[in-house]
């Protein structure tokens, strides 16, 4: 089969991601710096479609005036030599100290005003770089003790940046929608919003809920011991399904940020099936980290590995969705029976206020999963 990525294919990646130095906790970066139009360049030659930016991607924190334009300059030259969509943007309100206890939530008010003033110099830059989605993570809104921390009233500023921000877009007219990034902990000790669940809830308490919705990661949710499948399709059937940040992870530990397929590919399997099978617009967005033992040309086979890894479950589950055999056994398993309303048109809970089925015989019937998941498991190991 032929893995080649094509523009239809709508792979992004962070501009972040293949230029991570592979700093960590316990040691310095293992690569050079990468200035954003050399990863521009080299994810249009690996066959990306679009890229996803935070402001200090592309310009350092403290550059001057005349250094910033310079560096957006580069940036968007190599955008338009490539043919790069910029499908995505977002804001580092994590890296400089002066976020060390949040942006929109930091105690601190100035911080805070400081913080939504940063977003909207890059939500300029965003619109007239044609970006649709602005993405929200949250990384330092959290705490790593109890009373530093008034979750409510927290939350009540961090709605309240959502608001401000969402006025800011409407008022300058921007075709931008906001998707916040969920994640449980790391780096501070407990982070705000830490779950797709936790996330759709306050989303329903902003001013514009309809501009705002998910960008839920791989990693994020598995940190967190949850199905990041079932995440992605709750947040799909509530129409919040905004963009995603793919990566592979195994289990509740420190955030891997594998490339995608790596980690559990089972997991991934599921997240294809979902993803291909449905009404998912955005960009398939990578959001992953080169393993600092990698050099430059590992850290492009780890990048054109995510795509590939794709390709090659998007084949599998299309195979998986086509077998005769695993039609049968969905059918066995009644998937199309779930799809049947309870109630019949006309019905009401007087039908069933006295459903009286054989319960034993009920309860003796077997739900035939073993067999469909074992079929998806043959096709996830390549033996059918
Ligand atoms: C970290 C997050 C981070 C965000 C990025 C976009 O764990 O995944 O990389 O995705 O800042 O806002
Ligand atoms: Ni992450
Ligand atoms: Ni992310
Ligand atoms: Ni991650």
């Amino acid at each position: 089969s032929d893995y080649t990525p094509v523009p239809e294919d709508r792979f992004s990646f962070g501009i972040w991601t293949v230029g991570w130095q592979g700093v960590d906790v316990f040691g310095p970066g293992t690569r050079a710096p990468m200035p954003a139009d050399r990863a521009v360049r080299k994810l249009a030659e690996i066959g990306a479609y679009g890229v996803n930016f935070h402001d200090n991607d592309v310009f350092d924190f403290d550059a001057s005036p005349a250094e910033r334009q310079g560096r957006i300059d580069a940036f968007r030259k190599a955008l338009d030599e490539t043919g790069l969509v910029v499908t995505t943007a977002t804001t580092n309100l994590f890296s400089h100290p002066v976020f060390k206890d949040g942006a929109f939530t930091a105690n601190d008010r100035d911080v805070r005003r400081f913080a939504l003033r940063k977003v909207m110099d890059n939500l300029d830059l965003a619109a007239e770089l044609g970006a649709r989605t602005y993405v929200c993570w949250g990384g330092r809104e959290g705490a790593e003790s109890g009373a530093a921390k008034d979750v409510r009233a927290a939350l009540d500023r961090y709605k309240e940046a959502f608001d401000v921000l969402g006025a800011y877009v409407a008022d300058r007219g921007y075709d931008l929608r906001f998707a916040i990034e969920p994640k449980p902990n790391e780096p501070r000790g407990d982070i705000l919003l830490p779950t797709i669940g936790h996330a759709l809830a306050f989303i329903q308490t902003l001013d514009r809920p309809e501009n705002v919705g998910l960008n839920p990661e791989v990693g994020h949710e598995e940190m967190a011991g949850l199905n990041y499948a079932h995440g992605l399709a709750q947040a799909l059937w509530q129409g919040k399904l905004f963009h995603i940040d793919l990566n592979g992870q195994h289990g509740p530990r420190y955030d891997q940020d594998l490339r995608f397929g790596a980690g559990n590919a089972r997991g991934a399997f599921w997240v294809v099936d979902l993803i291909e099978n449905s009404d998912y617009a955005g960009p398939v967005h990578f959001d992953f980290k080169p393993p600092r033992t990698e050099d430059d040309e590992g850290v492009w086979e780890s990048a054109r590995a995510c795509m590939r890894n794709w390709l090659i479950l998007r084949e599998k589950v299309r195979a998986f969705r086509a077998d005769p055999e695993v039609q049968d056994a969905l059918r066995r398993a009644k998937l199309d029976e779930l799809a049947v309303p309870t109630l019949a048109d006309g019905e009401d809970w007087r039908s069933v206020r006295d459903a009286s089925p054989d319960i034993e015989a009920l309860a003796a019937r077997g739900a035939a999963f073993e067999r469909l998941d074992q079929l998806a498991l043959e096709h996830l190991y390549g033996v059918r």
